[in-house]
C-alpha cells in the first residue's frame, strides 16, 4: 500500500482569515455566573495562552457551577508531517468483494460477538457497526452473509463476553467502550486481554476495539489487533475483519503507517 508524505507546513487554527490563529475554549467552574465569574473565565483562558480571550458563552449549568465558551489568539502552530500516529488503513472492499472473498476463501461465515462492556451503558456505537440498519447510510454486518454477528448489547462484563464468545467459536470480538472516565476504557479493554491471555484464546481471535476516545495506536497499547474511532462505518469494519480473516495480515490491508506517511506500511 502505498503511504503519502504530508508536506511539512505550519498549522495555525482558523477562525475568520487563514492563520489567524482564532480558537474556542469551552470549561465549567465552580462559581455562579457574575461580572466577576467572567472575569475568572477570561483569565483562566489567558492563563491558557489564549490572548485577547473573549468570555462568548457564560450559563449556569447546576447551582454554583458555570459553563463558558472563551474565544480568543493562540498563537501556536503544529506541523502534522513531523507526527507519527499509526492508523488502520484498510482498503474499502466493496460489499460484493466482502461476500466472495469469505465465500471463496473461507467457505463459511466470519463469527463476530460485539458488545459494550463494563459499566458502560452506550449502544449506539456497536450497535451502528453491527445492526442491519448500520450508520450513516452504510448498513451494519447483520446485513452480510459473510458475518454471524451477535450483538450482546450494553453494560457486559468482560468474563460473560469471554464465555459467550468461546461458546459461539467467534473469529472477532468488538468492544466499545464510550465512557472514559478515569480511565475506565483502558482498565477495561485491558482487563479483557488479560482475561483472553488467561485463558488462553487471546491468538485464536481477531480483538477489535472502538469508541470516541479510542484511536489504533491505543488499540494495540492495550493489546488489541486493531481500534477504530469516531465517524467508523460498518463498512470499514467489515474490510478489515475480511482482510485480518481471509488475506495476508502482513500486507493486506492492515497496513500500519504513519499519518504523515513516512515508511513503509507495517504489520501489528
Ligand atoms: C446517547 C448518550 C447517552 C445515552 C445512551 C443511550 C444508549 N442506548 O446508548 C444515555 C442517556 C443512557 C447516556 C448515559 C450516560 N452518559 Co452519555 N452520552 C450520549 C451521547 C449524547 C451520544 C452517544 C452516541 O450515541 N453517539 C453516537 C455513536 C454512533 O457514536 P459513537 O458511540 O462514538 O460510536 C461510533 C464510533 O466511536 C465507533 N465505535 C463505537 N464503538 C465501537 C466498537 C467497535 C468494535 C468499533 C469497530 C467501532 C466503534 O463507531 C461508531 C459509529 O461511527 C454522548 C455525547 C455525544 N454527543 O457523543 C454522551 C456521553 C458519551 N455520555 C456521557 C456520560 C458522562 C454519561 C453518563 C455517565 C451520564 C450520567 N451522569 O449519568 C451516563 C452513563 C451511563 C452508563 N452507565 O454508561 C459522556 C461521556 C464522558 C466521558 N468521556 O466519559 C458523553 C460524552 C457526554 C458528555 N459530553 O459528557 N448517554
Amino acid at each position: 500500500m502505498e503511504s503519502k508524505k504530508a508536506p511539512s507546513r505550519a498549522l495555525r487554527a482558523y477562525g475568520d482569515r487563514q492563520n489567524d490563529g482564532m480558537i474556542q475554549l469551552s470549561f465549567v467552574l465552580e462559581i455562579a455566573p457574575s461580572a466577576r465569574a467572567k472575569e475568572a473565565a477570561r483569565q483562566f483562558a489567558e492563563l491558557h495562552g489564549v490572548q485577547e480571550a473573549l468570555v462568548t458563552t457564560m450559563e449556569s449549568c447546576a447551582e454554583g457551577y458555570t459553563y463558558f465558551v472563551v474565544y480568543g489568539h493562540s498563537q501556536h502552530a503544529i506541523d502534522a508531517a513531523s507526527i507519527d500516529v499509526p492508523e488502520v488503513r484498510t482498503e474499502a472492499l466493496s460489499r460484493e468483494e466482502i461476500e466472495q472473498r469469505v465465500k471463496s476463501r473461507l467457505g463459511r461465515k466470519i463469527v463476530v460477538v460485539g458488545a459494550c462492556t463494563g459499566s458502560d451503558a452506550h449502544t449506539v456505537g456497536i450497535d451502528a457497526i453491527l445492526n442491519y440498519k448500520g450508520y450513516a447510510g452504510d448498513k451494519g454486518l447483520e446485513s452480510y452473509k459473510a458475518f454471524e454477528s451477535y450483538n450482546l448489547g450494553a453494560q457486559v462484563e468482560n468474563d460473560q463476553l469471554a464465555e459467550r464468545a468461546q461458546a459461539l467459536k467467534a473469529d472477532v470480538i468488538l468492544v466499545s467502550q464510550i465512557i472514559t472516565q478515569r480511565n475506565c476504557h483502558k482498565e477495561n479493554a485491558l482487563a479483557l486481554v488479560e482475561l483472553a491471555k488467561k485463558q488462553g484464546w487471546r491468538d485464536q481471535v481477531a480483538m477489535l476495539l472502538g469508541g470516541p476516545r479510542i484511536d489504533h495506536k491505543l488499540a494495540l497499547e492495550l493489546g488489541f489487533d486493531a481500534g477504530f474511532g469516531t465517524g467508523t462505518k460498518p463498512s470499514d469494519v467489515a474490510s478489515f475483519v475480511v482482510e485480518w480473516m481471509c488475506g495476508n495480515r502482513e500486507s493486506a490491508g492492515v497496513a500500519i503507517a504513519a499519518a504523515a506517511g513516512a515508511g513503509e506500511p507495517k504489520a501489528p
